[in-house]
């Protein structure tokens, strides 16, 4: 339990560390700052299909990242987000979710494709050589570090934000989750 714990708080930390830079950055306008997040990426699929950021362009989307090994966080959000999806209904359709691993070594895009069966099928995985992956995670401004945990295993640290980017594929802010589905939902639904 210790470790699931010491992970939970470590993955909290980095979330707020990640919300005060990303607000800190420029005090008197947020503009310039929000504007150096995300970006461009060319990533496959879960089903083994180039996948970049023009595929979502034209509909809102959130951005999350993680890995499929991950035991707390990464389902927690992805549940989280499929609520967000089914309150949505037929508005689903009208926008992108995106899980984005930062395990590429272990997250293949079959193991992408068995984890999101679990969740709902609007969530898109995404994966690629660590090359690719690491341009992701710096125009994210995504922290991920590998973490060893014996007998050769190991887990990943990383950033457990969610990234709510509009039509144009820019970044708007971080998206809560903390808060009814229905409250996330209509929030989303305001950059249809
Ligand atoms: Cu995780």
């Amino acid at each position: 339990m210790a470790p699931i714990v010491g992970a939970f708080i470590c993955g909290l930390v980095l979330v707020l560390g990640v919300i005060v830079y990303l607000t800190s950055r420029s005090p008197f306008s947020a503009g310039p700052a929000i504007a150096g997040v995300g970006g461009p990426f060319a990533l496959e699929d879960q089903d083994g299909k180039p996948f970049g950021d023009t595929d979502l362009r034209g509909r809102p989307y959130l951005v999350f990242f993680g890995f499929t090994h991950c035991p707390d966080i990464c389902p927690t959000t992805l549940f989280d987000i499929s609520q967000v999806m089914a309150k949505l209904g037929t508005d689903a359709d009208r926008t992108g979710a995106v899980f984005i691993t930062v395990d590429p070594e272990r997250d293949t895009a079959a193991m992408m494709k068995d984890y999101l069966s679990s969740f709902d099928p609007h969530l898109r995985g995404a994966t690629g050589d660590q090359k690719a992956i690491d341009a992701v995670e710096k125009a994210y401004r995504v922290y991920a570090k590998k973490v060893p945990t014996g007998n050769g295993d190991y887990s990943m640290d990383h950033t457990a934000l969610v990234y709510l980017m509009d039509k144009q594929g820019r970044f708007v802010a971080p998206f809560k989750l903390d808060r009814k589905p229905e409250a996330a939902a209509a929030d989303l639904r305001r950059y249809l």
